[in-house]
């Protein structure tokens, strides 16, 4: 069995996937949109504790996304320290108790009130893990700058991954962007080509959660067929 052969003088391996039929192809896209749809953002958590290796996995499943000719430019800090994340939640609400008070505009905050966020964030606290996705604009090997592509949408993707992994270990997250987001960099000590992406609590949501009753776009809003 050939499994590997250079091609154009790089090494390459046999591509294997699932073969399905018509019928199996389709009840498995129609059981992953279901199971999708099931996620909602959730901001009330609760503290129990989740097996590291569950957030291992997570990690794992973002790391596998697609990337800008494969430099896989992203670093996912994994954050449980209590003092760590007492001291991401000062930083976070500082920022956003001026954002809620002046530099949002009121277009903007209008909008948001059927989510009924605000400048506080005690899932920062509460949640047993956060996860600070920092997006890396540039290569450092060995102290040498190398190039990194598509940067924002290649993290974009990763981050796709995450909450969908996220969702099927059967927890919550909220994607939240505390702004400006630098106070993570110098808490979490990070090099000069990183830079903060988005923050994710994760974890079980609280019992008897409510969120916000919105509705998705139907598929003929989403979709145009050419
Ligand atoms: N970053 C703020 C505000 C906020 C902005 C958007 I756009 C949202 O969809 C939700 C919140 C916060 O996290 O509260």
């Amino acid at each position: 069995m050939m499994n590997e052969k250079i091609i154009k003088g790089f090494p390459h391996v046999k591509y294997s996937r699932e073969s399905y039929s018509d019928d199996q192809s389709m009840s498995k896209s129609e059981e992953l949109f279901q199971f999708l749809s099931k996620r909602r953002t959730v901001r009330d958590f609760d503290s129990r504790p989740i097996p590291k290796e569950v957030m291992e996995n997570i990690i794992r499943t973002a790391g596998s996304a697609p990337s800008g000719a494969n430099k896989q430019p992203w670093t996912f800090c994994l954050i449980s320290d209590p003092t760590i994340k007492k001291q991401i939640r000062i930083g976070a609400e500082m920022e956003e108790k001026i954002s809620y008070r002046s530099r949002m505009s009121d277009t903007w905050k209008e909008d948001l009130k059927p989510l009924g966020t605000d400048w506080e964030k005690p899932f920062l606290e509460t949640a047993p893990y956060l996860i600070v996705v920092f997006k890396q604009s540039y290569g450092l090997e060995n102290g040498e700058k190398t190039q990194h592509y598509y940067v924002n949408e290649s993290v974009g993707i990763a981050c796709g991954f995450l909450i969908s992994a996220i969702h099927n270990a059967g927890l919550v997250t909220v994607t939240h962007t505390p702004s400006p987001m630098n106070f993570l960099s110098k808490i979490l000590n990070r090099p000069e080509n990183e830079k903060p992406f988005l923050l994710l609590p994760v974890g079980y949501p609280q019992d008897e959660t409510f969120v916000p009753k919105i509705k998705r776009k139907d598929l003929s809003d989403i979709m145009k067929e050419y």
